[in-house]
């Protein structure tokens, strides 16, 4: 039986993967962390819940032997507008927190540790179109140059420790439990809540602007999917590329109007943003991913739109 530690359970993906860990791994098996954020009511309320600060190697390896982990899922990130405003933060949360970790996890001898990436991990050298799995990475932000720390160690610890880290590179999520907080794709999910509020979005982002994109669901599914996946199999660790659909905010508006034929959206364009999300992939080739562990996206936009407006 696996015995998981989720860190970052209060963030978007955390707050979601958490929930579904304990419906197949049983509530008591998966401890939910997280540092500031208080952790949302369904989570506290259904299985075991901690404080954790990532950047202290002690209350890590302290978790882990108090809940006997074999398994860990490091969520705990700050992400690429925050990580661009708050630098230091990044660097300690991003940075020494993975290292902390790494080094806890090898310590304890776990089975497994999932680390994701993401399509920051790429920059303006990259070839945007159908982005390969394996080609240059030279981001230019802070989020992104802590994700390919995060790949290379991941792999330099496979290979000098043994130990089982694996990684996708996650594209923008879209999802409704947690309010958008500081990501560059997060206009996917804001313009839900404003389809819900004022039928009208202000977008930061240009209408053509397009990125990989995925519904929460497909996140969860590819993250227990590599967690699971038969370890002779895997050839690349970290990370795979993983992809669903690739969209821009015109498109996606279009496709809500068709639903909600009210809803109008506006362009105000926020140039950090619009950088940023200029120098990630439009689309990315995830065949990698399907050839190794069997991976598919179950939701196209059409899917994604009718589930979501439904919820
Ligand atoms: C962000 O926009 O910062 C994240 C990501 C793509 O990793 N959602």
């Amino acid at each position: 039986m696996k015995r998981i530690l989720v860190t970052g359970a209060a963030g978007q993906i955390g707050s979601e993967l958490v929930p579904e860990l304990r419906k197949i791994y049983g509530s008591d098996n998966v401890v939910a962390a997280s540092n500031v954020t208080p952790l949302p009511d369904d989570i506290r309320e259904s299985g075991p819940s901690t404080t954790v600060n990532v950047t202290d190697y002690g209350q890590i390896d302290g978790l882990i032997k108090k809940y006997d982990m074999d398994t860990l899922y490091h969520l705990g990130s700050i992400l690429s507008v925050s990580a661009e405003q708050n630098r230091r933060l990044a660097y300690q949360v991003n940075i020494t927190g993975l290292y902390n970790i790494l080094e806890a996890a090898k310590d304890n001898n776990l089975q497994r540790i999932i680390v994701p990436s993401s399509i920051a991990a790429f920059g303006p050298d990259t070839p945007l179109d159908n982005t390969p799995n394996e080609t240059i990475q030279r981001p230019n932000t802070i989020y992104g140059i802590s994700k390919v720390f995060g790949e290379l160690m991941g792999d330099y610890y496979f290979h000098k420790f043994g130990l089982d880290v694996r990684g996708v590179r996650l594209p923008g999520i879209i999802s409704w439990k947690t309010e958008p907080t500081a990501g560059t794709t997060d206009y996917a999910m804001s313009i839900f809540y404003s389809v819900i509020r004022e039928q009208h979005y202000n977008c930061y982002l240009k209408p053509d602007t397009r990125l990989p994109m995925m519904y929460m669901p497909d996140a969860i599914e590819a993250s227990i999917q590599l967690m699971e996946a038969d370890p002779n199999r895997l050839i690349h660790r970290n990370a795979f590329n993983v992809t669903a659909m690739h969209l821009d905010p015109q498109t996606l508006a279009d496709e809500i109007k068709k639903h909600i034929p009210n809803f109008t959206i506006e362009y105000k364009i926020d140039q950090d943003r619009e950088s940023i999300a200029q120098s990630w992939p439009r689309t990315i080739d995830d065949s990698v991913a399907k050839k190794e562990w069997d991976w598919s996206a179950d939701y196209d936009l059409d899917r994604t739109i009718n589930e979501y407006l439904q919820s």
